[in-house]
């Protein structure tokens, strides 16, 4: 893929979510930086609007599995509605949950595949973790819109969406409330990192 000039860059504030509102047309590249310029894998972008939020359908399939004492993947983005499994590949029990406004859960010890999947019914970020191994930790990004995806290695994300007016939002776990796991003790990066984010590209 060719990554253009950056054409637009979008104001920076450390929170949850930044947002910048954007005219759109059927293509978006972005790259999403920390303050130093360096790529930010694993940042979800997403664009919301009325359109999007009426267009946006529960996913099916998603899974967040656990291996050698790991969620795998780390960071999930799904639309508002689905359900999630939580297998277990590993050979020791997992005690799952989240204490997040966004969705509260409890999977209590268990191997092998949970009979029911949780049901992300409310947008937001549910921080994921195992009540027996501390280090383990994964996030639940619960969105209303269809157009959404995660930064690669490079801190890249290239969407299709329809011509239309959004709201462009980011969330990186290094972001102070994206880190909400600290309040479980866990560093998750540094705090008061502002994130870029470069519109690289956009087709009309
Ligand atoms: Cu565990």
């Amino acid at each position: 893929m060719h990554w253009n000039a950056l054409t637009r860059r979008f104001c920076l504030l450390a929170g949850l979510v930044l947002t910048g509102h954007v005219a759109m047309a059927a293509g978006l590249q972005v790259q999403v930086q920390d303050k130093n310029g360096k790529p930010l894998p694993n940042a979800v972008v997403f664009l919301e609007s009325a359109e999007a939020k009426s267009a946006a359908k529960p996913l099916k399939g998603v899974e967040v599995s656990q291996a050698a004492k790991q969620f795998s993947p780390a960071v999930t983005v799904v639309t508002t509605g689905t359900s999630v499994l939580f297998p277990n590949n590993d050979t020791v029990r997992h005690h799952v949950y989240s204490f997040s406004p966004a969705k509260t859960f409890d999977l209590k010890l268990y191997a092998g595949v949970p009979a029911n999947p949780v049901v992300f019914d409310k947008s937001g970020i549910a921080v994921l973790g195992c009540n027996i191994h501390d280090n383990m930790v994964a996030w639940v990004v619960v969105v209303d819109t269809p157009y959404f995806g995660k930064t690669d290695a490079q801190g890249h994300l290239s969407l299709d969406l329809p011509a239309g007016n959004y709201k462009l939002r980011t969330w990186h776990a290094s972001l102070p409330t994206g880190g909400a796991a600290a309040e479980q003790g866990q560093a998750v990066g540094a705090t008061n990192a502002p994130v870029v984010i470069k519109l690289v590209g956009s087709n009309a």
